[in-house]
């Protein structure tokens, strides 16, 4: 029988099964994938000029769908990726820096981040999805509120999320739950602090502090913390960026539009998608400029921070597009609303399954590079199960190398 199958490929290693079973010699490999391999890419936010640059293109090897006058500004392309390459080439020769920049930033996003050391502990991008577990040590989270509030209680459940397998360990003391009133430097110090120094002392899983404030980051920092999880994307206090490159320290810049106390009020966008990742481009923009290297920058959509449920599904899916901003991607679903409204009105304490339902798309789906979640264990067999599917080769005797 001739069977034809669509091949899949959302990164470049996704053609490494292709390559063993056709048998083309590694050293063909990186040729053909520029002549072979598609690159289409929607780019938007063109100018006048940009706009006259595609449609005048005339090079085989790329179609340009220009949009038209309803929607200015946007573009499908489609081609090779020598195709494309060549394309950005072109636009750089002639001065259109920006969409020679943001074609290449597109052609590159199948290819993993560099491997980040944090905290004595290597992130290898690509190899794995890495588990980030929450501390929270707040009277009013949303989904454990009051559980760890007692210094004590909040060590022990981070050292069992430690040994159920958490990669690192997120410690909170704000609550940013929608409508949540801020909480003052001293009571969030006050509530972190202590968490932070016995989780130090005890064991050696990298920790990480989910603050908006500078303040708070210094001292976090001093007492072992190594990532900055900064939920407003340096919005909340400009002084933040440069405490964290002053420690060395890694951050996590997430998308939110408005603040925790109005977001779900009326969120709205034009083009989700794009709009978050500007918006993190330029939070990684401002980042460098105060000093933090690139390759200690993460980046999260900000589930369900001044979004619907239609933009966080619709988000999750896209996910793998944040891949452009070459950075490693945070991606925090647990026990969230829109799960609990999907799945008929669930309160957070029943949104288990459908927090490991995401987990496993994002991991099938090459979405995500670190979960932020409640239940480490649990998501840890998710993940055993779901980045295997990801990786899976034994397609039989014609897919081993020769
Ligand atoms: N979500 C919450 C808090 N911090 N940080 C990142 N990077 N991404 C997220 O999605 C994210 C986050 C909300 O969850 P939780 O900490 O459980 O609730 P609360 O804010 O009520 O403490």
């Amino acid at each position: 029988m001739i069977l034809a199958r669509p091949i899949r490929l959302d990164r470049d290693d996704d053609l490494e099964p292709i390559w063993e079973r056709i048998g083309i010699a590694p050293s063909e490999r990186r040729a053909l994938l520029g002549a072979l391999g598609r690159a289409h890419v929607l780019i938007t936010g063109l100018g006048a000029v940009e706009s006259r640059f595609l449609a005048q293109l005339e090079d085989p090897g790329v179609r340009v769908l220009l949009s038209g006058a309803r929607r200015p500004g946007a573009a499908a392309v489609w081609g090779t990726r020598t195709g494309l390459d060549g394309l950005a080439r072109l636009a750089e020769a002639q001065r259109l820096l920006e969409l020679s920049r943001a074609i290449t930033a597109a052609l590159r996003s199948g290819t993993p981040p560099p491997p980040l050391v944090l905290g004595g502990r290597t992130f290898r991008w690509g190899e794995r999805t890495f588990v980030m577990g929450v501390v929270n040590v707040t009277p009013d989270s949303f989904s454990d509120g009051g559980l760890h509030l007692e210094p004590g209680a909040a060590v022990r459940h981070g050292l069992a999320l430690a040994e159920s397998g958490a990669d690192l360990l997120d410690v909170g003391g704000e609550s940013t739950r929608p409508g949540a009133e801020p909480v003052s430097v001293q009571l969030e110090l006050d509530r972190v602090l202590p968490v932070i120094e016995a989780l130090r002392r005890s064991s050696a899983v990298p920790i990480s502090v989910d603050t908006r404030k500078a303040e708070v980051a210094r001292a976090a920092l001093l007492a072992g913390a190594v990532l900055i999880n900064d939920v407003s994307g340096l919005g909340h206090d400009p002084a933040l960026a440069g405490v964290v490159a002053g420690h060395g320290a890694a951050l996590a810049l997430m998308h939110i539009q408005g603040t925790p106390e109005t977001m779900q009020a009326d969120p709205r966008y034009d083009d989700v998608v794009a709009e978050v990742i500007e918006s993190l481009a330029a939070s990684i923009d401002r980042a460098v400029a105060a000093g933090v290297p690139r390759e200690k920058i993460w980046v999260d959509p900000g589930i369900g921070f001044g979004k619907t449920v239609g933009h966080n599904l619709f988000l999750l899916r896209h996910l793998v597009e944040l891949r452009v901003l070459g950075a490693p991607v945070l991606v925090g679903t647990s026990r969230k609303r829109f799960l609990g409204a999907l799945a008929g009105g669930r309160p957070p304490e029943r949104r288990r399954a459908g927090t490991l339902a995401t987990v496993a798309a994002e991991a099938v789906l090459h979405g995500a590079d670190v979960v932020r979640v409640h239940d480490v264990s649990e998501v840890k067999d998710a993940l055993a199960v779901a980045d295997a599917i990801a990786r899976a080769g034994d397609g039989g005797d014609a897919w081993r190398p020769a």
